[in-house]
């Protein structure tokens, strides 16, 4: 469905340039007095160096001494000024979510979804609405790598005309708690551990499985965690949800429950964990690389959102709670309505500013949305502005990432950091001094109101409801929709986690509490790769600290429980911008290498040449130009290798080559030689096999196409039982 062009919101202030608070006026043109003009417009950045104070600088480079080789003197305003700013240049980190990137985008309706709801962005296919959307990593800190084993943040703010809407979710749809409470339990036990700050983002120790195998309503997510839905390929084949269940609410205050759902234009694709772990060292900004190079270049990130609606009236017919967050509707169930589209097209200007200053907010929602009883939602609520009142400061709304499209008015006053210079004398409401201004607009369409939800009377009480009690039925459907290589992927995912685990007593509770709980299958699989006897059904337990949340009875259908729109293997939609290396080197035919470029360029692929070392090698026909040297160009940031006529031979004696396409074998990429360079296949030990192509050079282009097309092939080597 093709969204229709039309008007544009304008779009948030960029924080190039100086700042300008929402009640200054424009300046006019040219004065033509000498009186000196206050407003913040007036001091647009010049070309003279200037203290904060707008003192011209004379000398940056060197301290202010007694004498030439005397001590600094400590009037050296200049050189404080601007140490004392760098030493307080940064803010403290996200708590959680704390590496990310992200960018600016559009949101665009495809038709009016008016009967289900007021929000803005959902009435007008004419009107785009601005978007920023922040991607993260949680666990490691905001310098760790992008590709762990860990979930992913899908935080988007829709800048509105009835104000900002916080859509902060992750890519994957369930959680590892049910209840908000135990948020920092979780979090201290997956981060470092305390006394060591070990291991830097990653959930494979001790605490992080003394705490899961201790919490079985956490083996639903702990499924996704350990699938390759946790080292996406980009962000731009991730899936994004909202997680909890949410109210839309139409203009004649109808509510209805609403998963929300972002799908990726390009399909849901990710790496193997043994190329992430690779990725690690050789490019940990892997994916933030490659979101910023792919909106440089045109290639547009774009994700649908969907829509699972469900009446008010059925909110009990699904056999397990809509308030639960450690379950989702299967799509085969309740469809994913796609109801208008995202698009990421322009980078930030400044990763200060714009990224590390954002502040995202369960709370912020519009006329139109309105939160369920989730206990996690709930505690959410909370957690948010006090998170952003600590890291950012009261007026953290006032910074242009920040900021409201539409003007925020009222009596809130202060506060470190305030920018809005407040006029007039009255900060109160009643007054009949300012007007009665800014009043409010109780009749107004666009004010926000709460539905009018009819709670159940009852005690108040301390308590998880019956209904959250299922903890094993998803994850087995989980289990049940993979096919045999997501299996052997997750198994082997689990098996490497428990190999990290160093005490007997977690190891064994995660295997004889959880894993046997989620499918005999998997149980076996990974007792096998890790030695943790599975123990026959009747064993009296070892006496472990009774679990919090004790599990109930599964579904009595559960092991016939399928979804199949969890599984990955499934061909993406489209290959744009994936990379594809191209080996050259002396000897190498210019021609041939230009036709392989262009063909692959024509695909809307990436292509590079790699070289012995940068600059260029000496082609059939003169020097040739190439982008990368072999040592700095490592086989896992690629997607696909192309060996063009005359570098095989040489490059199978190389052992740099020979591991470059062993690995791009090892990790299921497509792989396509010309005939003399099957030499260095043997070299490298790559076996004939399914998207391994010899042949005519003319051909290669349009045979990697093809495979590319298949994204990868899991089943060359069975990540559980390597050869
Ligand atoms: Fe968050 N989470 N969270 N979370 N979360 C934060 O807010 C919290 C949860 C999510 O790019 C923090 O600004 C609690 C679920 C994203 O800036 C903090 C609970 C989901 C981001 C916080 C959860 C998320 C955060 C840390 C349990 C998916 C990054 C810094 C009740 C639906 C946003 C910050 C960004 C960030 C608290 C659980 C997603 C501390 C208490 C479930 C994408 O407020």
């Amino acid at each position: 469905m093709a969204a229709k062009p039309g008007k544009t919101l304008p779009v948030p202030p960029r924080t190039s340039g100086q700042v300008t608070p929402n009640d200054t006026p424009p300046l006019p043109p040219q004065e033509t007095d000498k009186t000196l003009d206050m407003r913040p417009d007036a001091m647009a950045p010049g070309e003279e160096l200037t203290t904060n104070q707008g003192v011209t600088v004379s000398d940056d480079q060197n301290s202010l001494k007694s004498h030439v080789r005397g001590p600094t003197l400590l009037e050296d305003i200049l050189m404080r000024e601007k140490i004392t700013h760098f030493d307080h240049e940064r803010i403290p980190e996200r708590v959680v979510h704390a590496r990310g990137t992200a960018a600016h985008g559009v949101f665009q309706v495809y038709e009016s979804q008016a009967h289900l709801t007021m929000a803005a962005p959902l009435q007008d296919p004419a009107v785009t609405t601005p978007v920023f959307v922040r991607f993260s990593t949680v666990a490691g800190s905001r310098g760790s790598t992008d590709t762990p084993r860990d979930v992913r943040g899908f935080a988007v703010k829709f800048y509105t005309q009835d104000g900002v809407w916080d859509l902060v979710g992750n890519n994957m749809p369930v959680f590892f708690i049910q209840d908000a409470n135990k948020f920092p339990d979780l979090i201290h036990a997956v981060k470092p551990e305390p006394h060591n700050e070990i291991p830097q983002a990653q959930s494979a120790h001790d605490t992080f499985w003394d705490f899961a195998s201790l919490t079985p309503e956490s083996a639903h997510m702990l499924m996704w965690v350990m699938s390759d839905r946790a080292l996406p390929r980009s962000f731009a084949t991730m899936e994004g949800f909202g997680v909890h269940t949410f109210r839309l609410v139409n203009a004649e205050g109808v509510s209805r429950f609403v998963k929300f759902h972002w799908k990726p234009l390009k399909g849901v694709c990710s790496l193997v964990w043994e190329e992430a772990t690779l990725i690690s060292g050789k490019d940990p900004d892997f994916n933030r690389r490659d979101l910023f190079e792919s909106i440089e270049r045109g290639d547009f990130p774009e994700y649908e959102l969907g829509l699972q609606v469900v009446e008010e009236a059925d909110e009990h017919k699904f056999g397990f709670d809509l308030l639960d967050a450690t379950k989702l509707i299967p799509e085969e169930i309740v469809p994913v309505v796609p109801v208008g589209k995202l698009t990421l097209n322009r980078n930030p200007d400044n990763f200060f500013a714009e990224t590390e200053q954002v502040a995202f907010h369960t709370g912020h929602i519009i006329p139109g949305i309105d939160f369920t009883n989730d206990p996690l939602l709930q505690g959410r609520l909370f957690s948010y502005i006090d998170t952003q009142l600590r890291r950012v400061g009261p007026n953290f709304h006032e910074l242009p990432i920040n900021r409201s499209l539409r003007p925020a008015d009222n009596n809130q006053r202060d506060g470190f950091a305030r920018m809005t210079v407040n006029k007039g004398r009255v900060s109160y409401f009643p007054n009949s001094l300012g007007g009665g201004c800014p009043m409010h607009s109780p009749a107004a369409a666009a004010a926000f109101r709460s539905v009018a939800v009819k709670e159940q009377p009852g005690p108040k009480v301390r308590e998880r409801s019956p209904s959250f009690s299922d903890h094993f039925s998803q994850a087995t459907q989980f289990w049940n929709s993979m096919s045999d290589w997501e299996k052997d992927h997750i198994a082997a995912a689990f098996a490497f986690e428990l190999n990290q685990v160093v005490d007997e007593v977690v190891r064994d509770r995660t295997m004889n509490e959880i894993l046997v709980n989620i499918h005999k299958d998997l149980a076996g699989m990974v007792s096998e790769a890790t030695g943790i006897a599975v123990k026959p059904a009747g064993t009296p337990e070892a006496p472990t600290p009774s679990a919090p949340t004790p599990a109930g009875p599964l579904r009595k259908d559960a092991d016939k429980l399928r979804s199949p729109a969890l599984s990955m293997d499934k061909p993406p939609p489209t290959i744009k911008g994936r990379k594809v290396a191209v080996l050259v080197g002396d000897d190498v035919d210019s021609g041939e290498v230009e036709a392989m470029l262009e063909a692959l360029s024509a695909a809307e692929l990436v292509p590079e040449t790699i070289g012995s070392h940068a600059g260029t090698v000496a082609a059939s026909d003169g020097p040739m130009k190439v982008n990368r040297a072999a040592a700095n160009a490592p086989s896992v940031v690629y997607d696909a290798v192309l060996v063009p006529t005359g570098v095989g031979p040489a490059l199978a004696t190389q052992t740099l080559a020979q591991r470059f396409v062993h690995e791009a074998w090892r990790h299921g990429k497509p792989i396509a030689v010309a005939s003399d360079a099957e030499v260095l296949l043997e070299a490298a030990g790559v076996p004939t096999s399914d998207g391994v192509a010899v042949g005519d050079a003319a051909g290669l282009p349009a045979q990697l196409i093809a495979d590319l097309g298949r994204h990868r092939f899991p089943r060359r080597v069975s990540v559980l039982r390597p050869s």
